[in-house]
């Protein structure tokens, strides 16, 4: 069974640390921004290691927007290939944690749907859009039954 090998980002292990360490109970938020962060628990397609990566919770229904920002950084971050990779992952929101399946929107329809509901929760997703010529990958994640 491969080990979870934290992030990198030391800000980001920290929330995962403190998130995760607490049950769902503390480390909720971005920052002191109010607004709520789920983990997403993926497997790294390279080294096989068991990754967690804190997202903006933006949920649709019972599933949830993945929006691969990384803050407008001209790369896609790793967590996208890992989730192509393998699209089964598993999603803690707060206490509850969910086994779900991962996949990307490429339907412009359905893509300009979820991209409202995802810059409607976290408006900053619009800046980085902007400040990238890469179209950031929107993800979704559905409920394995
Ligand atoms: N990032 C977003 O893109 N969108 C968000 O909405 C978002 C919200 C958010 C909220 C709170 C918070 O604490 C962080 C938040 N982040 C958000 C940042 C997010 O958690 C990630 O840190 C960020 O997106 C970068 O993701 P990353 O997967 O590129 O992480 C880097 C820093 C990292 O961990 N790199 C590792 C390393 O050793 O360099 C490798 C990680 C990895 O998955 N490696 C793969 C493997 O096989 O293990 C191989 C990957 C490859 O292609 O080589």
């Amino acid at each position: 069974m491969s080990e979870y090998v934290p992030s990198t980002r030391q800000w980001v292990a920290e929330q995962v640390e403190l998130y995760e360490g607490s049950g769902g109970t503390a480390g909720l938020t971005l920052r002191d921004t109010g607004l709520p962060v789920i983990i997403v628990t993926n497997r790294g397609w390279k080294t096989g290691a068991i990754r967690k990566t804190p997202l903006m919770r933006v949920a649709d229904g019972s599933n949830y927007i993945l929006v691969a920002s990384q803050g407008g950084a001209p790369k896609h971050p790793h967590w996208y290939y890992n989730l192509k990779a393998d699209p089964n992952v598993e999603i803690r929101d707060k206490t509850e944690v969910f086994a779900m399946r991962v996949r990307e929107v490429v339907d412009s329809v359905e893509r300009e749907r979820l991209w409202a509901i995802a810059v409607k929760a976290f408006p900053p997703y619009q800046d980085y859009q902007n400040k990238t010529d890469r179209t950031i990958p929107i993800l979704i994640a559905e409920p394995v039954a």
